[in-house]
């Protein structure tokens, strides 16, 4: 085998791929990328390399394409979802390194989230003040769009476990709301904007009696109700207006995912839905189990919503209140026409609007094709009231056949297409461990040299794909390029971590149209499962490198409390409570010695002195739970109990300086009974 390998090498085909390896070199010192002289004595190194690391051509050639030496930035972000971490990952491609992640529902000590700022955040998507969350259920992320095009301003993200939606300042990237959805307890996770980014869409899963009220699991099809709810996002103040919000109730169906009409079907949204059978399972009385149950018929319902017309019913007031938030109920939305329904083959999953908006393409988890509709057909049939029938709750059902434009047999389990701009769609197929590249037809048929509608070429994913993401893959403008699978499984790709495995990125260079898709990298994810992802042009972030000093994070301005220098003092303020003014900067705090009383509340105002870049300083006190991030110019206020008399240690966490360690305080609380102040 070594022998025809080193046959391999010498080829053409290895000379290339040397020539690019070292053309990568040749880039990371700023030299032109012109064509680069490689000696004998350095293909002899590579080829021994190669021999002893058993790296064949493909694997030179991967290698070249994605190392990205000391000091070289990457091309695109991406961002990913935490799965049941609750937190978003941020990952460079082509590099694949993972460059930080955000903490979002958790609290994540290495930030400090879930202590000052992250506290406040967290607090208010609490269920109540007694009922505290801790963790959450990351699914889709979506970036915030201007005209159907990622603007690189925002994040967002849903938590599926506690039907939670929060809003990422991609300045700082840092969280900054957490809105608990007051009509519902879980969701899909997801969310999806409209293409200026007007509403974000927090679609339902599970069915339940809206705003959460006891009612026996046999009134299911009675008192049960799935929902999609519209967040209606004030980009000037980088938050969501929940005043102006609203959901739409549904039937108890589960709802799965939505995603936005654009250009030709701007105004409308999709989503997928499956067990339209409102079974709920009754294992437990030795009947069919929900699984079973929910798949016995052929077609399921996508769901189609005129959210123009939905947002004007609001404004109109034709809305009732439950737990305070303004829900459009079913019965209006259908009578005053802003719902319909049309038959989706088979347990579907992921519903993907083409970018061109002519299109909207639904998997069949237990069928194998991907089914294409026309959206200009869509609004053709809605527009002449002519439906095939209403389904039980009344809604407008189209007919599958006046609306369908295509149906591509893809593989086993699609699940999730995203598109390039080459005029390909790409299917994740969960049960072929695969994807598929597909042609598309419409506007972009001319793109490529196939015909539309046929498979172009498929890929082994190591192993069970859920979510693919192409950068910018589903928007008006896709950069085509790269696309990255996310597995599921990854069992034999990586080390023996013990039991519990990571997923698997993989990348794969989709740049060449054809039959040619390699995978060029693997990353295991051991830090959650990564649902979906969005990749971004670098280029489009603007992220800041250091706050103005004593910027609070959450108003991303100055904070008129923060202690800037002379001011750093303790004293019992107004409100009774002892306030401590500190400043930070490389290597101390001021002041170093800071005493209470026993019983004494305490509000610790920190700032951040620092100017330069990556000079964050952590802020802890033994003893108290308390765990600070203080980023270059960040001025945080923590408010705590000094419940008990001692001595405790206060340090900075971040290796800051060659004086770090000395970087420290004591916090004396003294005891009650002695206390003379
Ligand atoms: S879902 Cu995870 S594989 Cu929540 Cu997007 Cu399809
Ligand atoms: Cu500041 Cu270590």
């Amino acid at each position: 085998m070594w022998h025809a390998f080193r046959h391999h090498l010498r080829s053409a085909a290895a000379a290339a791929a040397i020539a690019l390896a070292f053309a990568g070199v040749a880039r990371a010192d700023d030299k032109p990328a012109g064509k680069v002289e490689i000696s004998g004595g350095q293909v002899n190194e590579l080829q021994k390399i190669a021999s002893e690391r058993g790296l064949n051509v493909d694997d030179l050639v991967a290698a070249a394409k994605t190392y990205t030496p000391s000091g070289k930035h990457d091309e695109f972000i991406t961002f990913a979802s935490g799965g049941h971490s609750g937190q978003m990952f941020v990952i460079g491609v082509p590099s694949m390194r993972l460059l930080r992640s955000i903490a979002v529902f958790t609290p994540e000590p290495w930030q400090g989230w879930g202590y000052g700022v992250g506290n406040k955040v967290l607090a208010e998507g609490d269920l109540d003040k007694d009922h505290k969350l801790t963790w959450g259920d990351t699914h889709h992320p979506a970036l915030s769009e201007s005209n159907g095009e990622y603007d690189g301003q925002f994040l967002f993200i849903s938590d599926k476990a506690n039907a939670r939606v929060a809003v990422i300042d991609l300045r700082d990237f840092e969280t900054k709301q957490i809105l608990k959805n007051p009509i519902a307890l879980s969701d899909h996770g997801g969310v999806f904007v409209t293409p200026n980014s007007d509403y974000i869409i927090e679609g339902g899963q599970y069915p339940m009696p809206l705003g959460n009220k006891y009612a026996p699991i046999e009134q299911f099809k009675k008192t049960y109700r799935g929902w999609v709810t519209l967040w209606k996002f004030d980009r000037a103040k980088g938050r969501i207006d929940k005043d102006q919000s609203f959901a739409i109730e549904l039937p108890p169906y589960d709802q799965d995912l939505f995603d936005a009409g654009k250009l030709a079907s701007d105004g409308l949204i999709f989503g997928n839905s499956f067990n339209v059978e409102a079974a709920y399972g009754a294992i437990e009385k030795g009947e069919a189990p929900l699984e079973a149950a929910a798949s016995q018929r052929d077609m399921d319902y996508m769901h189609v919503v005129d959210w123009r017309k939905a947002e004007a019913l609001v404004k109109a007031g034709k809305t009732e209140q439950i737990n305070g938030f303004k829900v459009l109920r079913l019965d209006t939305a259908v009578k005053e026409g802003a719902l319909w329904f049309i038959p989706e083959p088979k347990s579907p999953h992921g519903v993907d609007v083409t970018p061109d908006g002519e299109f909207v393409i639904v998997s069949g988890k237990l069928d194998p094709h991907v089914t294409i509709y026309s959206t200009a057909k869509i609004k053709q049939v809605i527009a002449s009231g002519k439906f095939a029938s209403k389904d039980e709750y009344g809604v407008p059902v189209l007919n599958f056949d006046d609306v369908k434009e295509a149906q591509v047999e893809v593989g086993l389990g699609p699940l999730h297409t995203q598109f390039d701009d080459k005029g390909y769609a790409y299917t994740s197929l969960f049960l072929d461990s695969a994807i598929c590249r597909w042609s598309l037809g419409g506007s972009f048929a001319k793109l490529h040299p196939e015909k539309p509608w046929t498979v172009v070429a498929k890929a082994p994913m190591q192993y069970n794909i859920g979510h693919l993401v192409c950068a910018e893959g589903d928007t008006t403008k896709p950069a085509g390029h790269y696309m990255i699978g996310m597995n599921k499984w990854s069992v034999d790709r990586f080390f023996q971590t013990g039991p519990l495995l990571p997923q698997n990125f993989q990348l794969v260079d989709i740049a060449q149209g054809g039959e040619k898709m390699p995978v060029i990298y693997d990353l295991p994810i051991g830090v959650g499962e990564p649902h979906y992802a969005q990749m971004i042009k670098a280029d489009k972030l603007k992220p800041l490198a250091t706050y103005e000093v004593g910027t609070d994070p959450l108003t991303m301005s100055v904070d008129p409390k923060a202690p800037m220098p002379g001011d750093e003092k303790v004293v019992k303020e107004a409100d009774g409570k002892i306030h401590v003014y500190t400043t930070v900067v490389r290597s101390h705090f001021t002041p170093e010695n800071v005493e209470v009383e026993e019983g004494d509340t305490v509000v610790w105002h920190l700032n951040n002195l620092e100017q330069t870049p990556d000079a964050t300083h952590g802020f802890c006190i033994a003893g108290f739970n308390i765990n600070l991030s203080l980023e270059p110019g960040e001025a945080e206020t923590i408010e705590f109990k000094a419940d008990r008399a001692g001595t405790y240690p206060f340090y900075c966490t971040e290796f800051c300086s060659a004086l770090h360690l000395e970087m420290m305080g004591y916090f004396q609380v003294k005891p009650k009974a002695t206390a003379s102040r």
